[in-house]
């Protein structure tokens, strides 16, 4: 931790909270993502540039996103565009848009092998024209696609996972298996957040830190350095009406944060937006917990482990948090299907070991 803290004084001057004296130029010697990502390759002695070159290019397709996020009421991208996804849901006119910007881009950066997007049924080999490289990719380019229409938060969500023999692919199916890796393989995760102001939150496994796009610059600058989610938080966040669906450890456990039995402890309060990035955008600066559980309903849950719940849960950890799926560590979790669905519990860690220990009690594991 001290050689993160020092690595990120280095690039933002001052200590590693971003506490620096003034100079007079504040707000025109901003740290981009771009000079913070390669400030970082110079301590990978080994780094050829090709990961900066593939942030660049998912930098770039959030960049577009939000572009086209902030511009649809007034260029009629709101609505249903009249076709379904592999999830059997609805696609809206933006989850196609952002589904294309981030294909686009990815691919022409000619460093990614391998695609997988939440949109698309197959694996996505990258055309060799590019001269692809040794990344695999999976994405949820446009995440919370219910509340696009009502101009709540939404985001993108990614995760790049490194491949051993790229050439080796040749089909759809050869490149899913070679993305079936555990979230503890991943070389970085991170999700763009479209809200009052459009934030990019990164890990690469040497702490997490978040961007905010400088409308006037078109740039994203470092603005949370080495974010840390609090031991302990007050709000639990998951969709309150699948209530009566709920397994007995979710149903006991958040009838004790609703109703303590210590009378002097404060209930929990009740946060949910109904878009896994802007919920755990909340959980990563406030604490608490976000769950989306299995329920009757849905028995693997709804959230699917390698765009949404393995990248989540990869950021939620260097941030010092916690992730289960009630079973196990949802970054220990083996997929064994790109569009596999997994219960989610990830938020505070005392908050999460809370959970661990109802789960464990009723289900007799103790
Ligand atoms: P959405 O269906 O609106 O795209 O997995 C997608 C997701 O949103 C998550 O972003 C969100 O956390 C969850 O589903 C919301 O599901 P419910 O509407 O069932 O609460």
């Amino acid at each position: 931790m001290d050689a993160l803290k020092s690595n990120i004084a280095s690039i933002v001057g001052g200590d590693a909270s971003g506490d620096r004296a003034p100079t007079g130029l504040e707000g025109l010697d901003s740290v981009t993502l771009t000079r913070f990502v390669l400030h970082g390759q110079k301590s990978h002695a080994e780094a050829k540039g090709d990961l900066t070159m593939l942030l660049a290019a998912v930098q770039l397709a959030c960049k577009v996103t939000e572009t086209c996020v902030r511009r649809a009421g007034i260029a009629n991208l709101y609505g249903l565009a009249g076709s379904g996804n592999v999830q059997g849901e609805d696609q809206k006119k933006l989850d196609i848009i952002a589904n294309d910007t981030f294909k686009v881009n990815i691919q022409s950066s000619g460093k990614c092998c391998v695609m997988v997007s939440e949109e698309e049924d197959l694996a996505i080999l990258c055309d060799r024209t590019y001269n692809t490289g040794k990344y695999a990719i999976a994405f949820d380019p446009l995440d919370g696609s219910s509340n696009i229409d009502a101009n709540v938060s939404i985001g993108s969500i990614f995760a790049i996972y490194k491949i051993d023999d790229p050439a080796a692919i040749t089909t759809p199916q050869e490149a899913a298996k070679e993305i079936l890796q555990p979230g503890r393989e991943m070389v970085c995760a991170g999700y763009a957040m479209y809200g009052s102001a459009t934030n990019l939150v990164i890990s690469m496994g040497e702490g997490v830190h978040g961007f905010t796009l400088d409308p006037s610059l078109g740039e994203f600058v470092l603005t949370d350095p080495n974010m840390r989610i609090p031991s302990r938080g007050k709000i639990y966040s998951v969709n309150e009406g699948n209530a009566r669906m709920w397994d007995p450890a979710t149903t006991e456990y958040i009838k004790g944060l609703k109703y303590p039995e210590d009378p002097d402890k404060k209930a929990y309060a009740l946060r949910y937006i109904g878009s896994m990035v802007a919920d755990i955008h909340r959980t990563l600066l406030y604490g608490g917990v976000f769950i989306y559980p299995a329920d009757a309903k849905s028995p693997d849950g709804k959230l699917r482990l390698l765009y949404e719940a393995a990248p989540m849960a990869f950021l939620i950890h260097h941030a010092g948090g916690k992730s289960t799926t009630g079973k196990e560590d949802i970054l220990d979790v083996m997929p064994t299907g790109i569009h596999q669905r997994v219960p989610v519990y990830m938020g505070s860690p005392e908050d999460v070991a809370d959970f661990e220990a109802v789960h464990a009690k009723i289900n007799n594991t103790v």
